[in-house]
């Protein structure tokens, strides 16, 4: 296993997606934290490989390793660095625990939807299921927003100061891109705005898009 982290990314991804392929999360938890790590580009190929579905099961990204562990899921991966850097995660019991709850709110309660919505719009928005059903997912996701909204009013970040929380949040708000409904909402607006304007955050997105352009492997 490697001693330097490594993550691994997607080679090749259509343009729409680029941008907000899960590893984003993992690099700027990794830039946040200060922590070098290196990022191996898979294909199909090699996601289907043996050696690859030892280490991610799903054969997705990001998988991550270091010297001490092997992971999957980016919401797993940004919790672990995060333990290990006290900024990302309140010291404080209560409020730690309360930044968890919000990581698993924005995977569990809010992402599911957002994941729907963007199917039917990349992949099916001609059909006439899609055209039916699209109304009824684009208002629970709208209530999903709304219910962030309502409770970031006031705050600048989910818990106290930015963190792990608000990583995971802005990746899984990212995949709304393609639609005006963030923008549509000044305070989630004004959200993802500051924490995508943090520098790691912006190191996190070129590493990603430089990738795609150059179709190498990056540290
Ligand atoms: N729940 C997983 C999702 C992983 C996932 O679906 N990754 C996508 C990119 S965002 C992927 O690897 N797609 C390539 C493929 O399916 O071949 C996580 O958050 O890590």
């Amino acid at each position: 296993m490697p001693t330097k982290a490594r993550i691994t990314a997607l080679r090749c991804a259509p343009v729409r997606f680029q941008g907000q392929v899960r590893d984003l999360a993992v690099r700027w938890v990794l830039e946040e934290a200060g922590i070098a790590y290196d990022v191996r580009l898979v294909g199909p190929e090699e996601q289907n490989s043996p050696a690859y579905r030892a280490l991610h099961p799903f054969g997705k990204v990001p998988a991550y390793e270091d010297g001490d562990v092997a992971l999957f899921e980016s919401g797993a991966i940004v919790m672990h660095i995060a333990e290990k850097t006290p900024p990302l995660l309140p010291e404080e019991p209560a409020a730690r625990a309360r930044a968890k709850a919000w990581v698993f709110a924005a995977l569990n309660s809010v992402d599911p939807d957002i994941i729907a919505l963007g199917d039917i719009d990349h992949f099916a928005a001609d059909e006439a299921w899609a055209k039916q059903r699209r109304p009824a997912l684009a208002a629970m996701v709208q209530a999903r927003l709304d219910a962030v909204a309502a409770y970031l009013a006031g705050r600048e970040y989910l818990v106290d100061r930015f963190g792990a929380a608000d990583i995971m949040m802005i990746m899984v708000l990212t995949a709304l891109r393609h639609t005006t409904m963030i923008a549509d909402m000044p305070t989630l607006r004004a959200y993802r705005d500051r924490c995508e304007a943090r520098p790691a955050f912006q190191r996190a997105l070129k590493g990603q898009l430089d990738a795609f352009a150059q179709g190498v492997t990056s540290s």
